[in-house]
């Protein structure tokens, strides 16, 4: 397998020759771009194979919308949308991540067949996700987090952008390795849209390749975020809604893969599955 740009790799997952697809399947009735429609765990088991067949690498499960201003769902209710539906990927031979900010979440989601953690919160919204990966040993996403859906818009104030995301993901690298996480199983991601404005968000796909800096394989998920809705916005009309974003994260995804993350994550695959495999044959001929 040869790659031209080191995108490292992280203890425990496959490995690609380019940069990877993560497709999602949010189960909640109120995700940012796609709530409401895999509410039902035949639907969403169905929806994630369809992301497969149509090129995802990974299939990201998640039963909390992370959108700005939600409320947190119940626990026992994010394990009754998750669960099933990861065991259900994974009986088919899919790769699944579980997008939670739960520990227990995480756990049940392990023994269900999930092989990486991913916590939009870096381990911080609960104080036993860190022990629960660490023992767990699986693969985790560490992403720039400020606070809770409700709050995030106000903490959007930065000097430069760029310099405190890679710093404070700095500090939750060292925070969750020393809380017993193998640092060869930790992947970095900027959390695009998470207490961010738009420019905030541009500037850090921008920079992406400092961010590599850090040392760990970077995700990005970009897919239809509120970014991507300010730029198509059309002088005097109201931005696009985000299912007619996808055009837009495909660039990105051809952006991101160019600038070396290791996966983007995405709603809708068809595009980005295309456009990692653009990205990696200009590589090739570089
Ligand atoms: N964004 C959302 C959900 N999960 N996970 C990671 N690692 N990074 C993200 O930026 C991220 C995430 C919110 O998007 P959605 O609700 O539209 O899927």
């Amino acid at each position: 397998m040869s790659t031209t740009i080191d995108r490292g790799t992280a203890r425990g997952l496959p490995e690609w020759d380019r940069c990877a697809v993560m497709g999602v399947v949010n189960v909640t009735p109120d995700s940012f771009s796609d709530g409401g429609r895999w509410f039902d765990t035949t639907a969403a088991v169905k929806h994630g194979l369809d992301l497969v067949a149509e090129g995802a690498d990974l299939v990201d499960v998640g039963g909390e919308s992370t959108r700005p201003g939600a409320t947190r769902v119940d626990e026992e209710e994010e394990l009754r949308r998750v669960v099933p539906v990861v065991r259900g990927l994974a009986a088919e031979g899919v790769t699944v991540s579980v997008d939670t900010m739960r520990a227990r979440v995480a756990a049940r989601a392990v023994e269900a067949g999930a092989i990486l953690v991913n916590d939009v919160s870096g381990g911080l919204a609960d104080p036993h996700m860190v022990p629960a990966v660490a023992a767990a040993e699986v693969p985790f996403v560490v992403m720039h987090w400020r606070g809770f859906s409700q709050d995030m818009n106000s903490l959007a104030v930065y000097d430069d952008v760029v310099g405190e995301v890679l710093g404070e993901l700095r500090t939750r690298l060292d925070a969750v390795v020393a809380g017993g996480v193998d640092p060869e199983r930790i992947v970095v991601d900027p959390g695009l849209g998470f207490a961010k404005l738009a420019p905030h968000d541009l500037a850090l796909v921008a920079h992406l390749p400092e961010l590599r800096t850090l040392g760990r394989p970077l995700l990005v998920a970009a897919s239809r975020k509120r970014f991507l809705g300010h730029v198509l916005t059309r002088e005097g009309a109201a931005p696009p809604p985000a299912r007619e974003r996808d055009a837009a994260t495909a660039a990105v995804s051809a952006l991101a893969a160019h600038a070396g993350a290791w996966a983007v994550r995405v709603h809708e695959v068809r595009a980005t599955a295309d456009a990692v495999r653009v990205a990696r044959a200009v590589e090739g001929a570089a």
